[in-house]
């Protein structure tokens, strides 16, 4: 399959009868509602599919699974069940393993994925490690309702709090399930107990330079393996160490070129960079030239998608959204090299390791919640995005290996750059790199657009806090679309805000 079965769901079990109100998903696809009634309890699931939504579903003896998204480590995962007539989608698999480990093969799975299982009156709702596909729920007594995006949960009754979960802005009673974490529900009694299933590693591993260099090699391709496909995949290309690495990987393993495709704006771009790469390879290239004006369009569009609240957050994620809304069809599978500078400590351009190292803590401590992986931003485009960076057993590795091989020889990630010198033009592997927001100039446009409506630098932060959070409370809690949700309005809404709270001497 070229995308997953489904890439995402909406959900609900309820004692007796009753409404399941649940509002439509932002992830664009085909649509697929089925309702059971199973001893009394009725069971709804909706799911957003690609054009096998029984690939998405599984049915066992006493439990039923829905699964959005896909699984990294399926052969693995096989080697675990009696061989013979065995599961044939990832929903099955992770049903059968369910019936042998309980709620503890969720430990097992390496993955980027939402899943809900219904066991006779228990819900279990998990997302992967990273919490890359993000996933809400609401409960009450009798009545789970869950879906892979909060603003499908806006007009089911508030729910009661939990504590195993986190609280969504403005939806009563809406709470995102953590990274790594399996949540079990008893129906009846609406109680909700959180397990963890994964952790950042907290230790360091010391190896030789060529052993340390290996690992990673080996680790990234597998996962770039497991991401590709059937069909030359597409890689969002910045001309970077990240993405180009993962460009390399990509293309030694497709039997044809694969895509690759580069955005710059009219202020900035680094379609030079990204060339050389793209002709090194032998890649389909594309360059995609991105207004201000169209970026700061998309910005109510960013956040509907993401459904994040932190404004450095949704200013790296605008330039991806808008690139994305801008492949056209059919739907495609995409590769990014996003992330791959919070386990390797890519911010970091200096020689001082303990900044490296506390940086990376911090990072690792901080993503959940962010929602800056969540497919819902290729998504609105039709298309399923992967982060092989993120890939459970990479960052097990990068995050764990000693930073002394990160920051090496006046380099930053320099056991990423000797891993792929054999497979990138050298330019290319020595090249530091911007982070996106600053290569394709979306920090200036957005920065420059509260300067002109007259925000002081010093309240620019402050104020795309601020600008975000009301494009939240319109495309997620008020539910509108964001196509009729004005940038420009928001804007004037908060600089009239601060200006009062200046002028209010406050
Ligand atoms: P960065 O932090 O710049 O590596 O951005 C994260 C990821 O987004 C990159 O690894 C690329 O996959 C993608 N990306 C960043 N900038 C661009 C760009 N200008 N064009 C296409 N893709 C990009
Ligand atoms: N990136 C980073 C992600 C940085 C922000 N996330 C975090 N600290 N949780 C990357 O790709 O690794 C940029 C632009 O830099 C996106
Ligand atoms: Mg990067």
């Amino acid at each position: 399959m070229t995308l997953p079965a489904a890439t995402g769901f909406l959900a609900a079990v309820r004692e007796g009868e009753g409404p399941l109100p649940l509002a439509p998903l932002a992830t664009a696809g085909l649509r697929d509602d089925t309702r059971e009634d199973l001893d009394g309890r009725t069971v709804f699931s909706g799911l957003v599919h690609t054009g096998d939504p029984d690939g998405a579903r599984a049915r066992g003896r006493n439990a039923s699974l829905v699964l959005a998204g896909e699984l990294y480590n399926q052969e693995a995962l096989r080697s675990l069940l009696p061989s013979g007539a065995g599961p044939t989608n990832d929903a099955e698999l992770v049903l059968a393993l369910f019936e042998h480990y309980d709620l503890h093969a969720f430990r097992l799975l390496n993955g980027r994925f939402a899943v809900l299982v219904h066991a006779a009156g228990r819900v279990l709702l998990a997302t992967d490690h990273a919490g890359s596909v993000p996933v809400y729920l609401s409960v009450a007594p009798g009545r789970v309702a869950a879906a892979t995006e909060a603003k499908a949960l806006r007009g089911v009754a508030a729910g009661r709090t939990l504590r195993a979960a986190r609280p969504v802005r403005r939806l009563p009673g809406v709470h995102q399930v953590p990274a790594g974490t399996v949540l079990e529900i008893a129906l009846g009694g609406g109680t909700c107990t959180a397990h963890r299933t994964w952790a950042p590693p907290l230790h360091r591993r010391i190896l030789p330079e060529a052993d340390a260099v290996d690992a990673v090699r080996r680790s990234l391709l597998r996962a770039v393996r497991a991401r590709s496909g059937p069909t030359a995949p597409l890689v969002v290309l910045s001309g970077g160490i990240d993405s180009s690495s993962v460009a390399a990987l990509a293309a030694l393993e497709a039997d044809g070129p694969i895509g690759t495709v580069s955005m710059g704006t009219d202020v900035a771009d680094e379609f030079p960079q990204s060339r050389v790469v793209a002709d090194h390879l032998g890649t389909v290239h594309r360059e995609v030239t991105i207004t201000t004006a169209e970026l700061l369009r998309r910005l109510p569009h960013a956040v509907w998608a993401a459904e994040s609240l932190d404004p450095d957050i949704i200013e790296y994620l605008l330039p991806l959204t808008a690139l994305y809304l801008r492949l056209e069809g059919p739907g495609r599978r995409i590769l990014t090299g996003y992330g791959a500078d919070i386990p390797l400590g890519g911010m970091h351009r200096e020689d001082r390791l303990p900044a490296l190292d506390s940086a990376l803590a911090h990072d690792m401590a901080t993503y959940d919640g962010l929602n800056e992986m969540s497919p819902v931003l290729s998504g609105i485009g039709g298309h399923w995005s992967t982060h092989p960076y993120w890939d459970r057993e990479v960052l097990d590795l990068l995050v764990a290996v000693e930073s002394g091989l990160k920051r090496r020889y006046g380099q930053d990630k320099w056991v990423l750059r000797a891993a792929m010198a054999d497979l990138l033009p050298a330019q290319t592997v020595t090249r530091p790199k911007l982070g996106v927001h600053e290569g394709s100039g979306t920090t200036s446009s957005f920065s420059r657009l509260l300067g002109d409506a007259g925000i002081e630098p010093s309240r620019v932060h402050q104020a795309k806090r601020l600008v975000v959070r009301e494009l939240f409370d319109e495309v997620v809690v008020a539910g509108r679309h964001p196509d009729e949700v004005d940038t420009a309005q928001a804007v004037q809404s908060v600089t009239d805000r601060l200006r009062h709270r200046v002028g209010a001497g406050s």
